[in-house]
């Protein structure tokens, strides 16, 4: 049945084109506990988007967390815990849950 196969290449390169699209843009949750006043985020944040490759920061203030979108050719999560921890506010991923 050519046109099976035919429908199914098509969805495997669809499945390819997909996952290599996703495979750039990473999201990393970091506990930073030492967040401890409204003001922290702020500082949090700066210091998040001076790295290279980061193209989102969203502060969760209440629950100490922060939410990094950055390109993992570019950068990757140790570097981000080292920017937080840098301007005074060590950071952890949040463990994925088992
Ligand atoms: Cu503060």
């Amino acid at each position: 049945m050519k046109s099976i196969k035919t429908l199914l290449a098509g969805i495997a390169a669809a499945l390819v084109m997909a996952a290599s699209a996703l495979a750039s843009p990473q999201m990393v949750t970091l506990n930073v506990s030492g967040m401890t006043c409204p003001a922290c985020p702020i500082t949090v944040k700066k210091a998040l988007e001076k790295v290279s490759g980061v193209s989102k920061v969203e502060v969760r203030y209440e629950k100490k967390q922060v939410l990094v979108t950055f390109d993992d050719a570019k950068t990757n999560t140790d570097a981000l815990m080292k920017a937080t921890t840098n301007a005074g506010y060590p950071s952890q991923p949040e463990k994925a849950a088992k």
